[in-house]
């Protein structure tokens, strides 16, 4: 078999409500649909998320990146030769979700064309994951709010908040009135995208050491190596690299430096040939992963669950998997279902994304 093209289809859908955090804030899914074509028709699927603010990618850059530089260079070799695919992808620095999008698509070949459902071919550990919500900025009551909905309607019983906002008092009170209006089984964790400081981060962990968070992630810039590493040190939670550790290398990195103690793993930008190996150098150092949200559609969310139910690791952990519920529509033919806080495998060759043709129609940025 021969990849013969590469689509990358740029598309608008709007959020009915908007995600903030301490990066950036998404209002709209502006991504890109990435569609590789064979010779012997299968054609695999995936969807890239731009996310400017973290990685630099844009949707333009996407497509560009895409159809100039890696469609070309693609064309001809055989989907199963993943290798020579990521060398010829690793040629190139950063672009991580449309490395991501084209990886993904390609192990969807593979699945159909082995009539194998690719959460089996990966690691095949179980068919569903827990799911986690992420809650952005909001008030405090209007965040218990959402998490008590988010509980009563799909079953939801971990929540990561956005923080990373200052004054450091609004996120301290946040946490206290979550876990007192929730109470103690559910698991709540912190994501302050860089936000603070090192020291502000230790502050709010001194504040908030009676409510019993489990991890804290990307609580200021990786790049402050010193000060970094005595947070993590002084810690009683691990520490999450998620934005500092895109790639196997950064992971490798961050943990030896010190810089984190758990890691994030997300599709999106790693691919499932990437984020295997993450995982591997993840169990290998005897630290914990989650399942990360790069802000996903159902397409990006259904990679995620196939990826996560694979391997015992991942799903130790809720991952993170129900923010396309605030968006307005998405390409999923068959919509994804959130039950008792649950996203099961879809049990068809490849991934199962079926796109609705009508929809991408619809959304579709490339038509006058
Ligand atoms: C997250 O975990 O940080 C926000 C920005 C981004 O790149 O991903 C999201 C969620
Ligand atoms: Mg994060």
């Amino acid at each position: 078999m021969k990849i013969t093209r590469i689509e990358a289809v740029p598309y608008s859908i709007p959020y009915r409500k908007a995600l903030k955090f301490a990066s950036g804030e998404v209002t709209v899914a502006d991504h890109v649909l990435i569609r590789v074509h064979t010779d012997e028709g299968i054609i695999g699927v995936a969807d890239t998320p731009p996310r400017p603010y973290t990685y630099g990618e844009t949707q333009q850059s996407i497509v560009a990146v895409v159809e100039r530089i890696f469609a070309p260079a693609l064309t001809g070799i055989d989907p199963f030769a993943r290798s020579k695919v990521q060398q010829v992808l690793g040629r190139t620095i950063g672009n991580n979700t449309a490395k991501g999008g084209i990886d993904i698509a390609l192990w969807d070949i593979i699945g159909q064309a082995t009539v194998t459902p690719v959460s089996t071919l990966l690691g095949g550990f179980t068919d569903s994951m827990r799911v986690s919500h992420m809650l952005g900025f909001a008030s405090a009551q209007e965040l218990l709010d959402e998490a008590l909905h988010m509980r009563a309607d799909y079953g939801i019983t971990t929540f990561k908040l956005k923080v990373g906002r200052r004054p450091l008092g609004l996120d301290i009170e946040a946490c206290h009135v979550l876990r007192a209006g929730l109470g103690e089984d559910v698991d709540l964790y912190l994501d302050a995208n860089r936000g603070w400081t090192a020291n502000e981060a230790l502050e709010v962990l001194r504040q908030t050491a009676d409510v019993g968070l489990s991890l804290l992630e990307e609580p200021c810039d990786a790049k402050e190596a010193l000060s970094r590493r005595r947070l993590v040190d002084k810690s009683p939670i691990p520490v999450v690299g998620d934005e500092s550790v895109p790639t196997p290398g950064d992971v490798s990195r961050e943990l030896l430096a010190g810089g984190c103690n758990a890691i994030s793993i997300k599709t999106a930008r790693s691919g499932f040939t990437e984020a295997q190996q993450i995982l591997g150098l993840c169990e290998g150092l005897g630290v914990d992963v989650v399942m990360g949200n790069q802000i996903d559609t159902q397409i990006g969310t259904l990679a995620t669950v196939t990826f996560g139910a694979a391997f015992a690791a991942t799903t130790r952990r809720a991952g993170e998997l129900s923010n396309f519920l605030d968006m307005s529509d998405d390409l999923l033919a068959e919509p994804l279902v959130i039950r008792d806080g649950v996203i099961p495998t879809r049990r068809v060759p490849g991934v199962g994304a079926v796109i609705d043709d009508d929809k991408l129609d619809r959304y579709r940025q490339d038509k006058d």
